[in-house]
This record gives structure tokens, C-alpha cells and sequence, in this order.
């Protein structure tokens, strides 16, 4: 290892021991770690052409895979020769593991579910391939100045990216816009390259290893040469510029349709170029078209790849000469499509107009295959073009052969609520595969403290056999093993305290406190500001009387808010503003502590969820479709305050009602209770607390110096609260107040703890693959 280091050191990167930056070595070493990924990497090809094997194709907008160089000596199990090979060059493992940017390809749960799907797939030998687009400037870095979000661009490949294979001999011509000539014969207006960057995925011990292709967008004609003599040279490189515009970002929003032209763009781009590829292999090795649904398995994830399906009924009947039914046969056997979200202002649909310029073939064919649809379904009423909309989902319904949801309560609201008639015409097409997070990452790598115990009483079988964790639940009876349960978590603390001490400005985090964690996305419906809302109200009872025996708490926030999304800023400021002064009353601040995290990540929330001891899941029942953080919160111990809403509901079936702290309505109530016009205000009036928290937010005693600043929030909540934060208050005061008493008990808290641990397996992404390879697939693993 200390030879390969050394090696890349000098001939890959040009540098002598003496002159290396940290970067040079952490490029020099994740170049040793990709070499030995390399082997594995041409064997699982070779195995996969031998057995003629089902591939699987994961088109997803987003993979948010964090930093890889960790997740890949985990993997290949290098980690002692990696560290011991460093220090005998005089480097610090932690350090170089450090220096690598965030691949933050991604915005939030959907992209993060991606890349842990492909881990899984490597570690269970599915043969796949995930495909994307290769955005220069990832989700944008979140700086809090003055309380306030501010945006700055994400760089990330600025610096050479080591785990990437650029491969411009796989590149295809993508069209925009033109015309049709003789109803099938398309000419763009426009084209772009899309060129593949390859990145190999090792799964578990390296056994097998899949590729991550992300496409980039290039210009077919670089560069105008006689403009560029003429002296026009912004002029002579517009058509790069506008080309690369395509693959230059990522939309910093995964619940609201952008609406831009560019949007469509980038889906329409990295759609047809894996389509394309996706054929190219297969008439590689097989020669019959009506063979690809026994052969290739696309899974749409979400609708952003839902172009795909009318791209591949183009390419088989105007490039390959199928006639039409037989095309639309083969596509819906190859194709599946996973919703996830209810949320009307994230189901994408696009302007009949826009979509009829970028891509007038395709509009096309929608309509032949909505109107063959419904020739084939006379009682259905709706259809995929509507009010000049063209809708994506009910487009992916039509064209799949499955549809799934992502946890149980979702699948079943998907059946009642937006795909309610579909689901009436094709019973059997909606099932439900409920999301799951890799244990080598969210447990095995990022809590090593915890994971190092459970190896010493089961070894390391649990690892790709998340069940296993069951069998520490005789060990619970053993004082020793809970007090190694729980010094292993207050260890965790006690890094992350010292780490946020030294950062963040006001706080004086205390391990001895406990640890109450809500990390996401900030959005109404994840109810940030229930959560701040009741902090304000605990502040407010504690400084009424200061030695009524409180228990200690750390409120730990962090996520980013869409830059256009103007309340989920607000609430940022507000826990900002919040955090001032609570963080700095003398009365109260060594009850009650504050923080607002800066820059939510990857390698953020692998910091964090170690170190919790409260899991928030507190949305608004039928709003999270599952939410996969409380899982990774229940795994690593943390108890969860939560909703019966997406997967929190199977998370308290697995650990037990006594082991989660529910509160708050359920979907029906939520219905019920929206429906009575002035819901927020009876709340109100009802609970003492909460008028007294919402008066402190409208009268500016976080805003001393704008006290009309937060007034929107409070009448907001006291007005219209289409999320019901009022309504569902004093149930979740109550919830935390019997938080306060289970953790004023520590025993039996950790007891509590290591149970969530213990029947958390199930919620292992490999789990959630399986179900994918046997009920959407039908495809199998070859390890
Ligand atoms: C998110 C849901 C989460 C879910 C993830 C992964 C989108 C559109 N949806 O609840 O909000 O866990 O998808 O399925 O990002």
C-alpha cells in the first residue's frame, strides 16, 4: 500500500513526498484505492456478458455520494493497511479522509437513496448500472451571515476528481427543438455531445463492483475559429458555453417544478443518452429488440427521467423499424417508475408549448401512446396532456411495468390520492418497496465506536445481514454491554461538541446534554418550526422557573432551503436568531443550547447521527413519503419524536410503540382537521404555550432590532398553517416532555437506545434491493 501511495505520488500526480500537499496525497491514495477496484471491476463486466445476465439501469437526476475515499477502503477492507501505510509516510488518515469535497450531486433523500441503491446493488452482485448527469457545480454551499442562508457555488470539480474515468469514446449526439418531417422523421434544431464519465461502486468486500455513468454535456462544434480571428471572442465560444450550460447545475430544489427550459434540457439530455447506451449494450450481445424486457430492467427514479419512455419508442420505431404497439410492448416491460412524493407542487408537468418546440416528436408520441391508452381503458377520464400540461407522472404510470412507493403509508396514499384512477385500471401495478439506507456507511463507517462493539459480540456477518443486529438483544441483559452502548455514544458526543465549541460562535454544547437532532431539508412540511417553536415555549418555561428539574438539551439543526423557497428561509433565521439569545441566557443556558449547523452534507449528517440521542420526524402526516435519516437515526441509536408519517411508521412497528415517542394526527385527522377554517387560531386560543412562544416571535424578542421581522412566521401559524404546526403542538409538548423524563433515566434510556439498533436491520438498503430485484426487476445476482 505505502509502494502504491508512493507510486501515485510521483508518476500520477508529479509530486516528490517532500513538496505534496494534503490534496496530492489524498489524490495519490484514492488513486492506490481505485487501482485495486479496478480487478473486480472488469471481472463483474466479464460475469455479467458470460451469464447473459439482466442488467439494471437506475436513471436517477441525482446521486448525492458524498466523499468516496473512506466508503471505498471500508469496502475493500484496507482500512488498518491504509492508515498504517500513511503514517508511515508521516500523513494523518483522518486528515486526508477530510480533504475530499462532497459530491453533492444531490439535493436531499432522493439523491441520497441513489447512491445507497447502488452501494447495495455492488454488495449484492446485481449487475447495474447507475446513470446521471455530471454537474459541474453540485447543490449549492450553504454560509449562515447574520443568521441568514446565503448561496455560494459548490466547486467541486474545480480540483481533479480521482474516481472518475472520462471515456469520449462513449458519447452520443442529443437534439433539441427542429422539426418533424412526414410525421416521424425529426430534425433538431440544435444538438449537444453527451460524454461519459465513468465511476466504479464497490460493494462490501469488493466482490463485485457496478458503474455510476454521469453524462456531460459538450459542444458538437467547439469553437468558431473566424469569429474568434475577427476578434469576437466571447462570440467564437458561445456555442461551448451554451452546450456545457446543460450539465452546469444542479437545481437546488427537489419539491417544486423549476419550469425551465433548461430543466427539461438536462432531463431530456441524460435521458437519451442512456437510452441510447442502454441499446448499444444490449445489441452488443443480443440481437432480438423484443428479448430487452427479459434483459434490461430501467427504473425511473421519480419522473425527471420520465422522458426515457417515450425516447425509447422513438429509437425502436424510428431508428429500429418497429411498428408502434410493439415498440410501446417492449418499453413498458422494460420500464418502472418509483413516486416519491404527494406533494402537488413536485409532480412535474411542462407547458404543451415548451415541450412541443424542445421536443416536438416526442409530443407525438405521447399523444399515441395516451390515446392507445385510453382506447384500451374506455372509463378512464383523465389522460397525460391536460389544461396544456404535459404530466409526467401519469406518463411514467402508463409506461411502466411497475410503479412503486417508497414506504407502506405512502404506497397506499398513492393508490387513494394522485394515482387513485390508474391504480383502479391496473390493480396490480402499484406495489411498494419502502426505502432502506447502506449499513457500511451509516453505521459500520461513520460510527465506529458502535459498530467496533457490535463486532465484539457478532462479528461482522451483520454488516451485508443487517438482521443480525437482532441477535444483540440478549447481550442487553448484560450491564457491560450497555455501558459500552453508552460510552460509545457519549464518546460520539463529545467529539461533536468539541468540534461545534470550536465553530459555532454562542454555543457551549455539553455532552451530558442530550442531543436533539432535526437534520433535512427545510420545508414547511418537515416543520422546522414546530420544532423551534416549541424550543422558544421550553426557553420560555424554564426561565418561569429555572430548578424545576429539566432535563438538559442541545437543539441541533442544519439543512438547506431552495434559494427561491422565501419561508424556509425565514425559519433558518429564526433558529438563528433564536439560538442568540437563548444560547446566551445566563439563566437558562446550561438547561438549553441552540445551533444551527452551517452547510448540510454527506459528511455532515455522518457526523451527527452518531452522536444523537433524539431523532426528529415530526412532518405532517401524508407529507414525507418515507424519509430515510430516521432510519439512520434508529440504527445508530437515536430514539425517534415522530409523526405517524412515511417510514416512521414501520420504524415503530420494527422497535417497539414503548421505544418511540409519537405524537400528533394522523393523514385522516389532518384532513379532517384542515377543513375547519379557523383550525390555527382554536389551537391557539387552547394552549397557553404556544400563544406565549407565537407572541415572543411576532413582538420581535428574537428581533430586537427589527422586532416586525419574524411576523410572517407567527401569522402564518396562527392563520393560515396549511401544516398544522398549531394543531399539532401540544401534542408534541406533551411527547417531549415524556422525552425529557425517559432521558432524565439514563439505564433505561440506553436500553431504549440499543433496541432501536438491535430492530433497525430491516431498514438496511440491501433489504430494500432484494425487493427491487424480485417484485420490479425480475432480476437476479450473480455473487
Ligand atoms: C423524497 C421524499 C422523502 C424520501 C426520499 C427518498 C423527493 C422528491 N422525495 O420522504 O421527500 O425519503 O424522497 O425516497 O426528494
Amino acid at each position: 500500500m505505502k509502494d502504491a501511495i508512493g507510486r501515485h505520488l510521483s508518476y500520477s500526480i508529479g509530486k516528490t513526498p517532500g513538496a505534496a500537499t494534503l490534496r496530492d496525497w489524498r489524490m495519490a491514495v484514492s488513486l492506490a484505492i481505485r487501482d485495486r477496484m479496478a480487478d473486480a471491476w472488469f471481472a463483474s463486466t466479464r460475469r455479467t456478458y458470460e451469464a447473459g445476465a439482466k442488467r439494471v439501469y437506475y436513471l436517477s437526476m441525482e446521486f448525492l455520494v458524498g466523499r468516496l475515499l473512506e466508503d471505498g477502503i471500508v469496502n475493500l477492507r484496507l482500512e488498518e493497511r491504509v492508515s498504517d501505510a500513511l503514517a508511515e509516510l508521516g500523513q494523518d488518515y483522518a486528515e486526508v479522509i477530510a480533504d475530499e469535497p462532497d459530491a453533492a450531486l444531490g439535493n436531499g433523500g432522493l439523491g441520497r437513496l441513489a447512491a445507497c441503491y447502488l452501494e447495495s446493488m455492488s454488495t449484492l452482485g446485481c449487475p447495474a448500472y447507475g446513470y446521471g448527469i455530471r454537474y459541474e457545480h453540485g447543490l449549492f454551499r450553504q454560509q449562515i451571515v447574520d443568521g441568514r442562508q446565503v448561496e455560494r457555488p459548490e466547486t467541486w470539480l474545480q480540483q481533479p476528481h480521482a474516481w472518475e474515468f472520462e471515456r469520449p469514446e462513449s458519447r452520443y449526439e442529443i437534439g433539441f427543438g427542429g422539426s418533424v418531417r412526414d410525421g416521424t422523421v425529426w430534425t433538431p434544431g440544435e444538438s449537444v455531445w453527451a460524454e461519459a464519465f465513468d465511476t466504479p461502486v464497490a460493494g462490501w468486500n469488493g466482490r463485485w463492483v457496478n458503474t455510476l455513468r454521469l453524462w456531460s454535456a459538450k459542444p458538437t462544434e467547439p469553437f468558431d475559429l473566424d469569429r474568434f480571428n475577427r476578434g469576437e471572442y466571447a462570440a467564437a465560444a458561445e456555442s461551448e458555453a451554451l452546450a456545457r450550460t446543460i450539465s452546469r447545475v444542479l437545481y437546488p430544489d427537489d419539491t417544486t417544478e423549476q419550469g425551465k427550459e433548461l430543466r427539461l434540457k438536462q432531463e431530456y439530455f441524460f435521458s437519451a443518452a442512456s437510452i441510447r447506451d442502454i441499446l448499444r449494450r444490449f445489441e452488443s450481445q443480443f440481437s432480438d429488440l423484443r428479448q430487452l424486457p427479459e434483459k434490461v430492467a430501467i427504473q425511473l427514479n421519480d419522473t425527471h427521467p420520465a422522458i426515457a419512455g417515450p425516447e425509447l419508442v422513438r429509437l425502436l420505431c424510428d431508428e429500429k423499424g418497429l411498428d408502434f404497439d410493439e415498440a410501446m410492448q417492449i418499453a413498458q416491460g422494460t420500464l418502472n417508475y418509483t413516486n416519491h412524493t404527494l406533494l402537488p407542487e413536485a409532480l412535474e408537468h411542462w407547458p404543451e408549448g415548451l415541450f412541443g418546440r424542445l421536443l416536438p416528436r416526442h409530443l407525438a408520441i405521447i399523444d399515441r401512446i395516451d390515446h392507445a391508452h385510453a382506447k384500451a381503458n374506455p372509463s378512464r377520464s383523465s389522460s397525460v396532456r391536460d389544461h396544456g400540461q404535459v404530466k409526467m407522472g401519469e406518463l411514467s404510470f402508463i409506461m411502466a411495468n411497475r410503479v412503486n412507493g417508497v414506504s407502506a403509508l405512502h404506497t397506499e396514499l398513492m393508490k387513494s390520492t394522485v394515482f387513485a384512477e390508474l391504480h383502479r385500471l391496473h390493480p396490480e401495478r402499484i406495489v411498494n418497496q419502502t426505502n432502506g439506507v447502506t449499513p457500511r456507511r451509516w453505521l459500520l463507517s461513520c460510527n465506529r465506536r458502535l459498530s467496533t462493539l457490535i463486532e465484539e459480540r457478532l462479528g461482522l456477518g451483520w454488516v451485508d445481514d443487517l438482521e443480525q443486529l437482532h441477535d444483540l438483544e440478549p447481550h442487553l441483559d448484560d450491564p457491560a454491554f450497555l455501558d459500552a452502548y453508552a460510552a460509545a455514544k457519549t464518546a460520539n458526543k463529545a467529539d461533536l461538541a468539541d468540534w461545534m465549541n470550536r465553530t459555532q460562535e454562542g454555543l457551549t454544547a455539553d455532552p451530558a446534554m442530550m442531543f436533539d437532532v432535526q437534520i433535512k431539508r427545510i420545508h414547511e412540511y418537515k416543520r422546522q418550526h414546530l420544532n423551534i417553536l416549541e424550543t422558544i415555549a421550553l426557553w420560555q418555561s424554564m426561565r418561569d422557573a429555572p430548578n424545576a428539574g429539566w432535563t438538559p438539551r442541545l437543539k441541533l439543526f442544519a439543512g438547506k432551503a431552495a434559494p427561491g423557497y422565501v419561508f424556509a428561509k425565514e425559519i433558518i433565521h429564526l433558529i438563528n436568531a433564536v439560538a442568540k439569545v437563548v444560547n446566551a441566557d445566563k439563566i437558562t443556558n446550561k438547561l438549553l443550547q441552540v445551533a444551527f449547523l452551517p452547510n448540510y452534507n454527506v459528511s455532515l449528517a455522518e457526523k451527527l447521527i452518531p452522536a444523537a440521542d433524539l431523532s426528529e420526524q415530526i412532518s405532517t402526516a401524508g407529507k414525507e413519503a418515507s424519509g430515510t435519516g430516521n432510519m439512520k437515526f434508529a440504527l445508530n441509536g437515536a430514539l425517534t419524536i415522530g409523526t405517524l408519517d412515511g417510514a416512521n411508521v414501520e420504524i415503530r412497528d420494527r422497535v417497539g410503540a414503548e421505544n418511540f415517542f409519537l405524537f400528533g394526527m394522523t393523514t385522516d385527522e389532518v384532513d379532517q382537521r384542515r377543513a375547519i377554517p379557523d383550525h390555527a387560531a382554536r389551537a391557539v386560543e387552547a394552549d397557553t404555550r404556544l400563544a406565549r412562544a407565537l407572541a415572543a416571535v411576532r413582538d420581535g424578542r428574537f428581533s430586537p432590532e427589527d422586532p416586525g421581522l419574524f411576523r410572517g412566521i407567527a401569522d402564518n401559524i396562527s392563520g393560515p398553517d396549511y401544516f398544522l404546526v398549531a394543531s399539532d403542538f401540544a401534542d408534541y409538548w406533551r411527547a417531549q416532555r415524556e422525552v425529557d423524563g425517559a432521558f432524565a433515566n439514563a439505564g433505561d434510556w440506553t436500553r431504549r437506545a440499543a433496541l432501536n439498533t438491535a430492530r433497525s436491520g430491516w431498514f438496511s438498503s440491501d433489504r430494500a434491493i432484494r425487493g427491487y430485484l424480485d417484485d420490479i426487476w425480475g432480476a437476479k445476482t450473480l455473487l
